[in-house]
């Protein structure tokens, strides 16, 4: 019996209603719960990590702006405020890290010398709390980094430093897989790219394949590891070229069998990622979803409930893709509590995804193929005021979460009694 009988009286009626038009919510909220997404560590700390000496996150072409109190400032503290996160938030889920969050001890360890030791803690912790883990190597904020090339970069001492660091990170996503039991993630995106009109486009790409191929060429457990490609357009900094752009990694990622990583800002403003998913799974077996906001350019703002967010929803559901389509976020805003931006964005992937689930697609599909587009646009858009809020909150409960806006409270509370007092 649920604590809060109301809660459970308009899931009832919701479920009628639902049910009306063939749709078994009850179903549904089974296969929500296992539902997994990658929750993005640097949400928490700006993407400062704890490297004892921090390079400038913008020589990569990302930035997060703002000075919000109360940022992590170790792994700690990071956890600790991921904790909050997942009571939060139905369902289990996992953790996405990056290499800059290596914990050593206070020690300086180089970033091509990074051992699966150095994140034994992560792994415990994610464990422990029957977490995933997705991995990413950290090919920017760093001194080797700071012309703006590193896998591509005419340099072959950069390029070897590069490839090195990108080999660790991939055997010790090896072993995060392992420990966890579950497959880990490993997501090369890199910088590379030109302020200005280059000349070459052909050589940084040809030196980019040749690096790739180096780091994901020996063959890895796939129980416990897939590699991922991550492609853009443009970065601050790179804005007239991009080395590995979507082309570039669409094309290895199909000629190698690697996942593609499909960031919804990396593509142009008017293109959404939603469209790209049932043409790149034709080639790929899998793909990974950095779901993003870009606001007017890739600005990392915290995912909401927008259309761009249900319409990705939706083609995941509709095209039967819930095992092949690989769920994170990735965003950054420093201008707001960070436990609030996490939670929003998750609760806004997972309601996302809910509504998706409770579509009768069947019955949307059938309009279509007879050709009966008003009657396809009118279904769709009474959809939109189906009572989905009674089945989310229904589903929190169930879940053991807050289904409505008192998580706010205890995130205020959290604050008030923990990140406030970091100076
Ligand atoms: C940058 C990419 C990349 C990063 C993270 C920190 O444009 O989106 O995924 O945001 O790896
Ligand atoms: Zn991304």
């Amino acid at each position: 019996m649920m604590k809060n009988k109301r809660i459970e009286q308009a899931y009832r009626l919701a479920s009628e209603q639902y049910a009306t038009w063939g749709v078994r919510t009850d179903q549904v909220l089974k296969r929500m719960a296992r539902v997994p997404v990658s929750l993005h560590c640097w949400q928490g700390d700006d993407v400062h990590g704890f490297e004892t000496t921090v390079g400038n996150l913008a020589d990569g072409g990302i930035m997060a702006t703002g000075n919000y109190p109360g940022r992590a400032r170790n792994a700690d503290e990071l956890r600790a405020d991921l904790d909050l996160v997942w009571k939060l938030v139905p369902g289990k889920h996992r953790i996405n890290l990056h290499a800059l969050y290596a914990e050593t001890n206070g020690k300086r360890v180089e970033r091509n010398a990074l051992e699966f030791r150095h994140f034994k803690r992560w792994a415990d912790w994610a464990k422990s709390r029957k977490l995933g883990v997705d991995f990413n190597p950290s090919c920017f904020a760093h001194p080797m980094a700071s012309t703006g090339f590193t896998l591509s970069s005419a340099d072959p001492a950069v390029r070897r430093f590069w490839v090195e660091h990108c080999q660790a990170t991939r055997a010790i996503s090896e072993k995060l897989g392992k420990a966890v039991g579950s497959p880990c993630i490993h997501n090369i995106w890199i910088p590379d790219g030109m302020k200005d009109v280059p000349v070459d486009r052909k050589a940084p790409r040809e030196r980019l394949e040749a690096s790739l191929d180096k780091i994901l060429g020996p063959a890895r457990n796939r129980a416990h590891v897939r590699d991922a490609v991550e492609g853009k357009l443009f970065g601050i900094g790179s804005e007239s070229y991009v080395v590995g752009s979507h082309e570039f990694y669409l094309g290895y990622a199909v000629k190698h069998g690697t996942l593609l990583c499909l960031d919804a800002g990396h593509f142009h403003p008017t293109e959404t990622i939603a469209d790209k998913l049932s043409a790149t799974l034709m080639h790929l077996d899998e793909v990974l979803l950095h779901v993003s906001r870009g606001v007017r350019w890739d600005s990392d703002h915290v995912v909401i409930l927008s259309d761009d967010l249900k319409s990705t929803a939706e083609e995941v559901v509709r095209g039967g893709y819930l095992d092949r389509v690989h769920i994170g976020l990735d965003y950054f805003d420093a201008s707001i509590n960070r436990v609030v931006a996490w939670t929003v964005g998750m609760r806004a992937m997972l309601k996302a995804m809910l509504m998706a689930m409770l579509e009768p697609t069947d019955l949307l599909r059938k309009a279509e193929n007879r050709g009966d587009f008003s009657g396809r646009l009118a279904l769709l858009d009474e959809l939109k005021t189906l009572p989905v809020g009674a089945v989310w909150g229904y589903y929190c409960e169930q879940q053991g979460v807050p289904g409505g806006r008192e998580w706010l409270d205890t995130v205020r509370k959290y604050e008030h009694d923990v990140q406030a007092k970091r100076r």
